[in-house]
């Protein structure tokens, strides 16, 4: 792994907060292990391998039933890890797929027999080289056939010039981490309002409340700076969003986040019965198992 490589959490504490029964992570990778499925070679970063059964364990652990396994860069376009962490699994996981435009029809199929339900375009610089848009848009026409649905995960500056792309797009979209707002500026700010018009104005952008330990300057353990921009998500679409805990967290910079207390940020965005239910099963089921 990389030398400034934050491994996960080694022994998370066990959440106060209790998931109703079939609760969904719709957020999480496995990494490798290298050995048997090795990392990209066009990656930008070299993770600690964080295998399925690790990621299992910790679903059971914090009181999850099912997980929603996203392609990771670091594998790049090769979904084997991904796709037999979600054969494992069965009926307990479902996958998001990375693809490029050669991906045939057959492909598909077989992805969508293993679990996998949608693809990921991804436009962190810092985590891919730029796809053109005609490259994306092809591939949203292949999957829609399917049902599957797109994944997107930008910054927060880069909204403004996406809409148009978003607006194209045939299928549902799921936006990454609230789109990655910067939280420093507050929740009532232009780039967060512009984030609310689109799910306000687009009934099929769904948005992930993830990622506090990523997003916070105020940091751990409360990261009480991001609560109130997922909170008014959970609150302003309380059917269109999807919590998951980002295990094994890439890229942080400054701590390994422990899951349990990430699991214990959960009631202070959906501070009611039916809105954690709707969060953590009804959202993610209607999305993924349907
Ligand atoms: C996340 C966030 C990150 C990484 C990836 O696929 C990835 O490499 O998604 C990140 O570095 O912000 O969602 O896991």
């Amino acid at each position: 792994m990389d030398a400034t490589w934050i491994p996960f959490h080694p022994n998370p504490s066990k959440p106060r907060f209790v998931p109703p029964p079939g609760a969904v992570d719709a957020h999480c990778h496995v990494f490798g292990p290298e050995a048997a499925f090795p990392f990209a070679p066009q990656r930008k970063y070299t993770p600690c391998d964080a295998s399925k059964a690790q990621l299992f364990a910790l679903r059971d652990f914090l009181g999850f039933s099912r997980n929603v396994i996203v392609q990771a860069t670091c594998h790049g376009n090769d979904n084997r890890a991904m796709v037999d962490a979600v054969r494992t699994a069965g009926d307990k996981a479902r996958g998001i797929a990375s693809v490029g435009p050669e991906i045939t029809m057959a492909e598909l199929r077989e992805m969508n027999a293993a679990g996998v339900r949608g693809v990921r375009f991804n436009f962190l610089k810092r985590l891919v080289d730029a796809t053109p848009r005609e490259t994306f848009l092809s591939i949203s026409r292949k999957i829609a056939d399917l049902g599957w649905h797109i994944v997107v995960y930008f910054e927060a500056e880069e909204l403004e010039s996406l809409l148009p792309f978003l607006a194209q797009l045939p299928t549902d979209i799921v936006v990454d981490h609230m789109g990655r707002p910067d939280v420093a500026k507050g929740v009532d700010s232009p780039d967060f309002a512009r984030f609310i018009a689109l799910m306000e104005t687009n009934p099929r952008v769904w948005s992930k409340v993830t990622c506090p330990e990523r997003l916070s300057v105020s940091g751990p353990p409360a990261y009480d700076d991001v609560v109130p921009f997922a909170a008014r998500l959970v609150s302003l679409f309380p059917d269109r969003v999807l919590w998951g805990t980002d295990w094994p967290h890439p890229n942080m910079t400054t701590h390994a986040p422990d899951d349990g207390g990430l699991v214990d940020f959960i009631p202070r965005i959906a501070p009611t019965g039916e809105a954690q239910r709707k969060l953590l099963v009804d959202n993610p089921m209607r999305l993924y198992w349907a």
